[in-house]
């Protein structure tokens, strides 16, 4: 029985986990991010529709610059309400970690969430007065070390997995964030660049595709591009975007709502 039943079973878990790797593996080419269209188009968009490259950019930025500028400690508030753990409203989810910890927890110290700014502060120097600073669109909760860990790195692919890491991966010069927020982040930092064109003493924030590149540069584009591409927005990015809009900001991340304007401007 074994002589006959281990040559008939190997193959059946080679082919298992050959599958398990095809579907966990990033794909080498993502299928770009398809257009798409929202209840926002007729409205919110309408100055936007239509275009790309530089007009859709300005046309997008004259539309989202409109917007209520919260205080550094009113964010810890809001965060509560935009990244609340939809499977326990008393747990903020952690954004690069993936964990769920108790929204009482926010604050300084070790096993306390903080407000990490996803486009680092010295990628722009604007620091945590009301502006880019406390611009919820790219702040969200993390782990005090896990924050301390991404530091002001630039985006790109590869590293190695640290203390609550969650899957995503840091080396010397570049953080990667686990494969469910790849697209969030990428979002993130270009909504930023749309958002702050060098107007109100705030810098023109602009992606680049460098590591360690100069002030008000984010990297790397090329990878934030591809990240866009692999991870399409879901129910909790587009009710995070809702929640801003409606109770917060006023404005709208636009490439949650239309993910295929990344390649039409870049
Ligand atoms: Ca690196
Ligand atoms: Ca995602
Ligand atoms: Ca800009």
């Amino acid at each position: 029985m074994l002589a006959t039943r281990i040559p008939r079973f190997r193959p059946v878990a080679l082919t298992t986990a050959a599958v398990l790797v095809a579907l966990s593996a990033p794909a080498l080419t993502a299928t770009p991010a398809a257009a798409t269209t929202t209840a926002y188009d007729s409205t919110y968009y309408k100055n936007a529709i239509g275009k790309s490259g530089t007009s859709l950019k300005s046309a997008l930025h004259t539309i989202i610059k409109s917007q209520t500028k919260l205080s550094y400690s009113a964010v810890w508030e809001a965060l509560k309400v935009t990244d609340q753990d939809p499977n326990n409203s008393s747990n903020v989810k952690l954004l690069y970690s993936g964990i769920s910890r108790s929204k009482s927890l926010n604050g300084g110290d070790v096993g306390d969430w903080n407000r990490e700014h996803v486009w680092a502060q010295s990628h722009g120097g604007f620091g945590t007065s009301a502006g880019p600073g406390t611009d919820l669109h790219h702040l969200r909760p993390e782990d005090v070390q896990v924050n301390s860990t991404r530091g002001n790195k630039d985006f790109d692919n590869g590293g190695s997995s640290f203390t609550n890491s969650g899957g995503s991966l840091t080396d010397s010069n570049s953080f990667e964030p686990r494969d469910a927020v790849k697209g969030d982040v990428a979002r993130m930092i270009l909504y930023m660049a749309v958002r702050y064109e060098g107007e109100d003493g705030w810098p023109d924030l602009e992606p680049n595709d460098s590591i360690n590149g100069s002030v008000p540069y984010h990297g790397r584009l090329s990878v934030l591009k591809q990240w866009n591409d692999e991870d399409p927005p879901d129910a909790f990015e587009e009710r995070r975007n809702n929640v801003i809009y409606t109770n917060y900001q006023g404005n709208r991340n636009p490439f949650i709502d239309h993910p295929e304007w990344v390649e039409a401007i870049w």
